[in-house]
């Protein structure tokens, strides 16, 4: 449907009518990003927000966030509860403005950050639209007050409901299933990030119930800590360099600062960044503040203290990169009015910012050290491993560089290519195991699709300095076939890193992995996810990798037969099948691997264009996948074996 569009000019009230609740019902995605998962649990956020904004102000210690068994989800605080008193603009309670009035939240100005733009801090009004009814309760001057509505729209006065000596705010709502796509909330979704609020606020008390089943569940979360029980949380499976967490925290300054990280033993960074609360996944001038400010105070600490012992034949020189091999850390900040950025929003803009957080992360890690001088020694030594570990890599990826342009043709031998040219029309399958790879080349359309065998075990990118990363075959194979380069594909704030990662120069725009459906499988999967997501994150992030599903089973009766690619699939292929002709025996067969399968099935069930089905990894959010890895790759058997129930939270399903 296309709409016309007229131009005309603006009157006073033509502003007004596009600010109604009309327009948030109209244009809904506008105002909340999606309206899928996430703009649904986006209502949540807003209504806690509000609750937050409270607790900021030094009002409220509690809040309570409850799923309702009728659908709806009630957030209740012990704040100062919503004014009740007559708006004199309006002519209405005050608490009736802000629920239905665009934007009124920042009519009550409470000293508190308040955020533009993004997702967040659109109002609680907004919510109060896409609901197919909300009330609210306030608790206030000694009385209890509610008003309700439907789709944002009054329905009665505010009424008093009798005496109470609390005070506090409670709204519930029912999100209207007209708008949405799905209406109901995930409790692993709400639970993370009111986890992730209670860190950021700490001390204040978040209940998370969940009321919908007949055995009702519920977390606390309160972290006396802060962002150092974060670091703790986020770095639980590493082992730590270092016990005591380092922690920067400046109030007094225009932009407060709060900063909290350690080491581990581990080869990868994950920072995570925070500004109002909201998590800056594409980072910005924060961050950038805080990369420089820890380069410089490390390497002034090393100076100073003599750590770095440079050889003759040696120069060592650390940089950024050393100094965040292993790194956990959060960055929070409070901006009065940021400016956010990016694909996503996402990305903190405001240039003044990275003079503050890197002057307070610059004094701060320095009063630290020289407080704990054998964690400084500790971390100085690991960043001067990384330097040495840096400069191997660098030579072993000048190697692969060399050994390609010297051979001739730069492509692995066992990479079977297709004859297309262009990137948007081809297609890489990384296969596990020679036997399926062989099948692969057999069934596949040869004009699109590339088969590249991995043979063995792919080395554990969580695990390997990238030094013996680059020294592996399979990785080198794969590095030459995607002809992307490799390394420094993350960053993305300006400082530069060693590698020459480009995407431009991907020679297919479909990159699929292949794996059997059985452990082994799962196991290399979980490899390669981690290979692309920790050293070419620019392949996700571009929609470029995704899953092939095989079928789990054939299901044959005669000469008719089927696939089915789950357990209920299969039941009801099997029921199907039954039903139309009952004398013929029906013959299941589980397939274990891709081996199992002649090039006909194969092509057939997983690698058909116009039948397959793909799934496209996405990272969902940094934070979330990092941690899902961290958990595959730590020694926890179980959280491992469970790979493909967590695999669905950073892939999503897609038909192609
Ligand atoms: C405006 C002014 C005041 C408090 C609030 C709004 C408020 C809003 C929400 C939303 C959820 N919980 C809330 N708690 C408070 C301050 C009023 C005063 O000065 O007492």
């Amino acid at each position: 449907m296309t709409e016309a569009v007229v131009p005309r000019a603006y009157s006073a009230e033509s502003i007004k009518v596009l600010e109604g609740l009309e327009a948030v019902r109209k244009r809904p995605a506008m105002y909340i990003g999606d309206l899928g998962k996430r703009g649904l649990h986006h209502l949540v956020y807003e209504v806690v927000d509000n609750s937050i904004d409270e607790a900021l102000a030094g009002h409220c210690t509690k809040i309570t966030v409850t799923l309702n068994i009728d659908g709806s989800v009630a957030v209740e605080d012990n704040g100062r509860g919503i004014p009740v008193g007559l708006h004199k603009e309006e002519n209405k309670p005050a608490v009736e403005v802000v629920m239905t009035v665009l934007h009124a939240g920042g009519k009550f100005d409470k000293d508190s950050y308040k955020v533009s733009g993004g997702l967040h801090g659109v109002g609680v009004s907004v919510v109060n639209a896409l609901s197919k009814w909300l009330w609210v309760e306030v608790k206030r001057d000694g009385k209890k007050h509610k008003q309700d509505y439907k789709k944002g729209i009054t329905q009665n006065k505010l009424k008093e409901l009798g005496t109470t000596k609390k005070s506090g705010t409670k709204v519930c709502f029912h999100p209207d299933g007209g708008i949405f796509d799905e209406i109901i909330f995930d409790y692993n979704i709400i639970a993370e990030r009111l986890r992730e609020l209670a860190y950021l606020n700490h001390g204040l008390e978040i209940v998370l119930k969940d009321e919908r089943s007949d055995t009702p569940t519920s977390d606390t979360f309160k972290f006396k800590g802060g962002l150092s029980d974060f670091v703790k949380y986020l770095d639980e499976k590493n082992n730590p360099l270092h016990n005591k967490i380092v922690t920067v925290k400046k109030e007094d300054t225009a932009v407060p600062v709060d900063v909290a990280l350690r080491y581990s033993n581990t080869y990868n960074d994950n920072i995570l960044t925070f500004v109002n609360n909201i998590n800056t996944i594409e980072g910005g001038t924060h961050l950038s503040g805080f990369r420089s400010a820890l380069t410089r105070s490390m390497n002034v600490y090393a100076t100073k203290n003599n750590l770095i012992k440079s050889t003759k034949n040696e120069k060592l020189t650390l940089s950024g990169e050393d100094f965040r091999e292993g790194l956990t850390a959060i960055i929070s900040v409070k901006v009065a009015e940021p400016q956010f950025e990016g694909q996503t929003k996402t990305k903190l803009g405001n240039g003044d910012v990275k003079g503050v957080v890197d002057k307070a992360v610059y004094e701060g890690i320095l009063d630290f050290l020289e407080q704990n001088p054998s964690i400084g020694r500790r971390i100085i030594e690991k960043a001067l491993l990384a330097a040495r570990s840096r400069s191997a890599a660098r030579k072993a990826r000048e190697l692969i560089r060399r050994k390609s342009a010297l051979g001739g043709s730069s492509l692995p031998g066992k990479l079977a290519d297709c004859s297309n040219r262009d990137p948007a029309f081809c297609e890489l399958y990384l296969v596990e195991g020679d036997s399926a790879g062989g099948s692969a080349k057999q069934g596949r359309d040869r004009r699109t699709q590339a088969i590249l065998p991995l043979r063995g075990k792919v080395i554990n990118s969580e695990k390997a300095r990238v030094d013996k990363l680059l020294s592996n075959n399979e990785v080198q194979s794969m590095i030459t076939a995607l002809g992307t380069g490799f390394g420094g594909a993350e960053d993305e704030t300006g400082e530069k890193s060693t590698g020459d990662f480009d995407i431009e120069r991907l020679r297919y725009h479909k990159v699929i992995i292949m794996t059997d459906a059985d452990v082994d499988g799962s196991h290399i999967r979980t490899l390669l996810l981690t290979f692309f997501y920790r050293k070419m994150k620019g392949i996700i992030d571009g929609g470029y990798l995704y899953l092939a599903l095989p079928p789990l089973y054939r299901i044959s009766q005669g000469k008719k037969e089927a696939y089915a690619y789950d357990d209920n699939e299969k039941d009801l292929t099997v029921e199907r099948m039954q039903k139309d002709n009952k004398n013929t025996k029906i013959n299941v067969q589980r397939y274990k691997g891709l081996g199992e399968m002649n090039p006909e099935q194969l092509w057939e069930t997983t690698m058909d264009p116009e039948r397959r089905t793909l799934m496209q990894v996405t990272v969902e959010s940094a934070s979330m996948a990092t941690e899902t890895f961290q958990n595959l790759m730590g020694a926890d058997v179980e959280a491992r074996r469970s790979f493909i129930e967590k695999n669905a939270k950073f892939v999503v399903n897609l038909d192609v």
